[in-house]
């Protein structure tokens, strides 16, 4: 898979070549690229934004950075290949199901805003020549789309295959309870008096499935009763 990152805060997907997504990247299985949006700008300040139209608090990306960026990204790419995300509080909630989804794309472009967000236009331009998802993280504010930019990037990563180390994981995963997860226990048995669950210790795998189940089903009673829902 191809990602292409535009953003005026390149520094943050730094994060990205560390542990999982860094060993994608040396298998050849995600093709990162991060792309300053000031190197698109047109003046020497390299300016990415202005006053909102209208009036208003804060600033708004201008238009043509965005449009040199992507122009050049999308350069000699068949319009209906890549799929633009531009990270949004007004966007689609993103989900695992749109983790599964996204998985399954050749080519992903991310456009983090900053300041009160990028001008409609670009949105509208790009959505008339091919795909755009306006997409949201959750329902709390952030500065910018780099955090949720990094934050989609690794939900879709560990999904390539051959991207997570153990692939049990995901096989685990991919049964979709819609549950909670059971909680976890190593090694010692005990630590400071506090004993993993006998029947950890059982060897009996059936019995252990279940509870695990079981705590999983309470776990998601208690802490997301919105998931047993359906
Ligand atoms: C992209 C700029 C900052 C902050 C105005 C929003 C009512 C507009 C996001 N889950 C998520 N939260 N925030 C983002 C996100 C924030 C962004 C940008 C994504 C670009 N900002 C900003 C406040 C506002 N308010 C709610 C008015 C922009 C995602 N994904």
């Amino acid at each position: 898979m191809r990602i292409d990152v535009v953003t005026i805060f390149p520094g943050y997907f730094d994060a990205l070549e560390l542990s999982l997504m860094g060993k994608a990247r040396d298998r050849g299985l995600i093709d990162l690229n991060v792309h300053d949006l000031r190197d698109s700008a047109l003046d020497k300040h390299r300016t990415v934004d202005d006053t909102p139209t209208g009036g208003g608090a804060g600033m708004v990306m201008t238009p043509e950075p965005w449009g040199h960026a992507l122009d050049g990204i999308l350069a000699g790419e068949d319009a209906a290949d890549p799929l633009i995300i531009f990270p949004s509080p007004a966007g689609d909630v993103f989900t695992q199901a749109m983790a599964r989804e996204l998985a399954h794309e050749s080519h992903l472009v991310f456009g983090c805003g900053r300041y009160e967000g990028i001008d409609q236009r670009v949105f509208d331009e790009y959505a008339e020549r091919g795909r755009v998802r306006l997409v949201s993280i959750g329902d709390y504010v952030l500065n910018g789309g780099e955090v949720a930019s990094i934050a989609m990037i690794e939900a879709i990563g560990r999904l390539l295959p051959g991207v997570v180390g153990n692939p049990d994981s995901l096989v685990e995963e991919s049964h979709e309870s819609g549950l909670l997860e059971y909680p976890s226990y190593t090694k010692p048995a005990e630590w400071r008096e506090r004993r993993v669950p006998d029947i950890l210790l059982s060897g009996n795998h059936a019995a252990i499935d279940k509870w695990r189940h079981e705590q999983s089903v309470e776990r998601t009673r208690r802490v997301r009763p919105d998931l047993l829902d359906d």
